[in-house]
């Protein structure tokens, strides 16, 4: 069977499989019906037949009103359906573990919240819903994953999210599928599906003595931005503890949710988004601090609680 050669290996598989079976049973019967039906009177009323064609038979009313509303119905159906699915791939479940994906010629690599990194595999949990959050040094690439049914454009200066709960341990393939230069073709990769006890052990093996927000913390220091956001510098800046999750009020009125992509867009484009009540100010990091660094950053101000409960 084809599953052998493609498992259905997360939780929207079969129903990403169910909605294309669907769709071609349905748009293939419909196939079948018109061209068979113009085959069979093309023969029947053939020049040289000596068949009556006297009488037109009559249209009914019930007829028409019945066949257009059983295929506006099962066609609806099937949109209803496709969205549906689509809008439920789009947003992760709150308690997805979040692991950071960057792509550049011709490598993936992956940075876990512990520290752990890897290069083209990704370790994950079986039945953990995990959100990837990717970006590019350079060109767009593209996150494949053909066992889950997930793929996702990987765009350079901005994070992309993803998210995909696998089902069976094993290890799939991983392919950048959009075409990125010369090497494109061995972008490849693998992820390694694990049992929870197999995953805490991978994570405890190849841990480094710091996570991600800890390595964030020096370099909050070193690119200056203690220097105001600290809250004892010249400038004022509103203070980051608590930020992530939250609304911010922005100048222009309007207010958005502190995401990863918000706290990195604040680095790298601060005029785009300025928090209402505070001057723009904060210089622009874009081309200063490297991806990898961003990484960092970002987990570091999201690892900040509040400064007291709100
Ligand atoms: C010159 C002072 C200054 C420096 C240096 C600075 N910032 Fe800022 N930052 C501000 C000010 C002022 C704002 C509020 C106005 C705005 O949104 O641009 C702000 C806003 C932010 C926000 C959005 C905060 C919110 O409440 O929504 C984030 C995140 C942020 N900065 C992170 C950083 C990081 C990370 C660095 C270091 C790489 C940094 N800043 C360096 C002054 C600074
Ligand atoms: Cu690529």
């Amino acid at each position: 069977m084809i599953w052998k050669f493609l498992p259905q290996a997360s939780s929207s598989a079969w129903e990403t499989d169910g909605l294309l079976i669907g769709l071609t049973l349905v748009t293939g019967a419909v196939l079948f019906l018109v061209f068979g039906l113009m085959l069979v009177y093309a023969v029947r009323y053939r020049d040289s037949s000596p068949i009556d064609r006297g009488k037109i038979a009559e249209k009914t009313f019930r007829f028409e009103i019945s066949w257009t509303i059983a295929t506006l119905v099962i066609f609806f159906g099937l949109f209803v359906w496709g969205a549906d699915l689509y809008a439920r791939l789009m947003i992760p479940p709150t308690d997805a573990v979040r692991i950071y994906v960057v792509a550049k010629q011709w490598m993936w690599k992956i940075e876990h919240q512990g520290g752990q990194r890897e290069i083209d595999t990704l370790h994950v949990p079986v039945h953990t819903p995990i959100e990837l959050v990717m970006t590019s040094q350079d060109v767009i690439h593209d996150f494949f994953v053909p066992a889950f049914r997930v793929k996702r454009d990987v765009l350079p200066n901005q994070y992309e999210t993803m998210w995909f709960t696998a089902e069976k341990t094993g290890t799939y393939h991983l392919f950048c599928a959009q075409f990125c230069g010369l090497d494109h073709a061995v972008m490849t990769g693998q992820v390694v599906v694990q049992t929870q006890a197999d995953y805490a052990d991978w994570l405890a093996r190849n841990g480094t003595s710091q996570t991600l927000a800890q390595q964030g913390e020096p370099l909050f220091i070193r690119y200056g931005c203690s220097g105001c956001h600290s809250g004892n510098g010249t400038v004022r800046a509103p203070s980051l503890a608590g930020l992530y999750g939250r609304p911010v009020p922005l100048s222009d009125g309007s207010v958005v949710t502190a995401d990863d992509r918000y706290i990195r867009d604040s680095i790298l484009q601060p005029k785009r988004q300025v928090v209402a009540g505070f001057a723009p100010v904060m210089p622009s990091f874009d081309g200063v601090i490297p991806e990898d660094d961003l990484i960092r950053l970002v987990a570091f101000i999201q690892s900040l609680a509040p400064e007291r409960p709100r």
